[in-house]
């Protein structure tokens, strides 16, 4: 309908778009209703105000009670109007389209995909085509230091090695240590990954393909202190603010975040392993797969999840302590509160008057390094501190 919107750009599927949850409320419904109509009789300049109104509307929504018990519908309500919002303002052409594709952000990011993932089709759209003045890329020197700055030498002497193989066959690997619940790290076995090609996974890489992408960044040392917090800003000033910073500041972290269902280009540089074919869930059940992005010094306290993982080292080094849930007494979770799965243990500051039982339960430990992956059983506990800038993947697989 309009030269400034792709030709992928879904018009009959949002003309044709049925809201089928009748709790969303008349009232909602007529909005949306108009906001179509202005979007289709390209009045972009009401249809965009009364796409405001309407995330506004579902914004409150989506944030009201626990995230889990958020229904899909308001979340793929939220991708719609974030879709139409997004449309809008390109095809009138008068806003920056870096502002189109922070509307496109925060639908992926709170929303939920319709239309085969239309909005993350529409961001990467603009983010290869439309955005002429992107940083130049600048961090090639870094290059190096980011990959390890472990150079630094960290004198971490391990004691108590978790097993490390170099291949493994499917059934070797379930015998061996899924079925017995043994983590093991694997060595070599994400050779054949884009992203470990010729270090693949550069600063300027990753702000070609993904620099004026909004992500959430958690700030603090540990989710676990009082001070931390989470912001929205976009992966070159992460870089800038975070990765290169000049002078020490707050730790930010891109942590636990489905960067790779945002940023198909960045899907592509990485393959599922073949264990999780092992899962024992619904056929087509994929994995999880979750970005840590980080500089040197965070740290992930004492936890544990509920799947399987397979934690992927691609750029720099993590230590990493596990606990076997036989040991959960001793390792002092939180009580009463969401924490439950954390420990109130500092791991490699211990009060011994306060958790005297911890110094006692067994563990094992490795620094996983680029190109390991690390098999973690569903509910071990895992401490997590990177010893350089780092980039891990997580598969968590049922
Ligand atoms: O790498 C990290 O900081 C934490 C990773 C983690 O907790 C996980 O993969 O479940």
């Amino acid at each position: 309908m309009t030269e400034n919107l792709p030709s992928f750009f879904p018009y009959e599927e949002i003309k044709l778009y049925k809201i089928c949850d009748a709790s969303i409320g008349s009232d909602i419904y007529q909005l949306f209703q108009l906001c179509i109509k202005k979007f289709f009789s390209q009045d972009y300049k009401l249809a965009e105000e009364v796409c405001d109104e309407l995330v506004d509307i579902i914004w409150e929504r989506l944030n009201t009670g626990h995230w889990s018990q958020v229904t899909i519908t308001w979340r793929q309500l939220y991708t719609l109007v974030s879709l139409i919002k997004a449309g809008a303002m390109l095809a009138h052409g008068q806003g920056k389209p870096q502002d189109a594709l922070t509307v496109c952000d925060l639908g992926l990011v709170m929303g939920a995909p319709i239309m085969d993932n239309i909005l993350n089709r529409l961001a990467s759209y603009i983010h290869t085509n439309l955005l002429k003045d992107k940083p130049k890329p600048q961090d090639s020197k870094n290059y190096e230091e980011f990959k390890t700055k472990k150079q630094k030498m960290h004198n971490i002497i391990i004691k108590h090695p978790i097993q490390l193989v170099d291949c493994l066959s499917l059934e070797s690997f379930k015998r061996l240590y899924m079925d017995s619940n043994q983590p093991v790290i694997f060595n070599g076995a994400m050779d054949h990954w884009p992203a470990m090609s010729n270090n693949k996974w550069s600063l300027d890489y990753l702000r070609k393909v993904a620099g004026e992408r909004l992500v959430p960044i958690e700030v603090g040392s540990r989710y676990t202190d009082d001070s931390w917090s989470q912001t929205l800003i976009t992966i070159s000033q992460f870089i800038d603010g975070y990765i290169c910073a000049k002078s020490p500041g707050e730790t930010g972290y891109l942590a636990q975040h489905q960067l790779f269902d945002q940023i198909p280009e960045l899907r592509s540089d990485i393959c599922i392993p073949d264990y999780c074919c092992l899962s024992e869930g619904t056929e087509d059940e994929e994995p999880v797969i979750n970005a840590w992005f980080g500089p040197e010094g965070t740290v992930s306290p004492l936890h544990y999840d509920p799947k399987h993982n397979f934690l992927a080292q691609v750029v720099g080094e993590k230590y990493v302590r596990l606990y076997d849930p036989q040991y959960t007494d001793a390792l002092y979770p939180h009580t009463g509160c969401i924490l439950e799965n954390t420990s109130q243990v500092d791991v490699e500051a211990v009060d011994q008057e306060s958790y005297p039982l911890f110094s006692s339960a067994p563990y094992t430990e490795c620094v996983l390094k680029s190109g390991q992956m690390l098999y973690i059983p569903p509910k071990y506990w895992h401490y997590i501190r990177s010893l350089a800038t780092s980039f891990s993947v997580s598969f968590w697989w049922s």
